[in-house]
């Protein structure tokens, strides 16, 4: 039995005063049956480490290079993420392959880099609006698939989000049997792989979860978490999706 899941990814988003979020939605999940994960910007990861520590909430990274240090300005390791105090990290968000133009042998580097550090790493797969409406999406997905996961997996150092890119950031979230179909082949693509582990591995939905269709969403097979971004930022919003996983 897969333990769910509840991830956080605040982006750009965060300062000091952000904190007080954690502090109450520590306080609202005092012993939860569900795993609660929040990446906040590098700025805060150390500062929110401390501040969780010994408490029911995990920090990650939004992403690491993959070397271990080096002339890489601007850039953070697995390692460093680590040092300051985070259990996991996000690689491969789409918003990173556009931005940075990652692609799925850099997104592997960098899981691969994660899995040295000892981070649990949370890789990130999804099709464009113009890949689904070419009825693309499967292809797309098992290419990530191929492309984006080192071996060496396992249920314990690796989660998978899907992540519709239509849907992230913009209200508009797949169907119930959109997001069946795609957990559903990420799930036997895993199993074909990585065998028993992959049935451990945690597949989590991420596109503009919110309290309002958070419980729909966890009910589907094979959907073990959310990763979530906007409706993560206040523990108002965040705290009826963990409730409801
Ligand atoms: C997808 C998601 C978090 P949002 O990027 O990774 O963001 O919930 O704001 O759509």
């Amino acid at each position: 039995m897969r333990r769910g899941l509840a991830a956080g990814n605040w982006k750009m988003n965060g300062t000091g005063a952000s904190l007080a979020e954690i502090e109450a939605l520590t306080a609202a999940h005092p012993d939860p049956s569900v795993d609660i994960l929040i990446c906040p910007p590098a700025t805060l990861l150390a500062r929110m480490s401390d501040a969780v520590a010994g408490g029911p909430v995990a920090t990650g990274g939004q992403d690491c290079h993959a070397a271990v240090s080096g002339a890489h300005t601007g850039d953070i390791s697995a390692e460093m993420l680590l040092d300051a105090g985070a259990s996991h990290v996000i690689v491969g968000h789409s918003e990173r392959r556009a931005d940075h133009h990652e692609a799925d042998a850099d997104v592997r580097a960098k899981a691969e880099a994660a899995m040295r550090a000892g981070l649990v790493t949370v890789i990130c797969l999804g099709e464009s609006l113009a890949e689904r409406e070419a009825g693309r999406t499967l292809d797309v997905i098992g290419a990530q698939l191929a492309g984006s996961l080192p071996d060496g997996l396992t249920g314990a150092n690796a989660v998978i989000a899907y992540e519709p890119i239509w849907a992230i950031g913009t209200g508009k979230v797949p169907t119930i049997a959109q997001i069946a179909e795609v957990h559903d082949f990420i799930r036997s693509a895993l199993v074909e792989r990585f065998e028993g582990e992959g049935d451990k591995m945690r597949i989590l939905y991420g596109g503009s979860v919110k309290p309002t269709n958070a419980a729909e969403i966890f009910a589907v097979a094979n959907v073990d978490g959310a990763l979530v971004g906007g409706a993560s930022l206040k523990a108002a919003d965040f705290s009826p999706i963990i409730a409801a996983l």
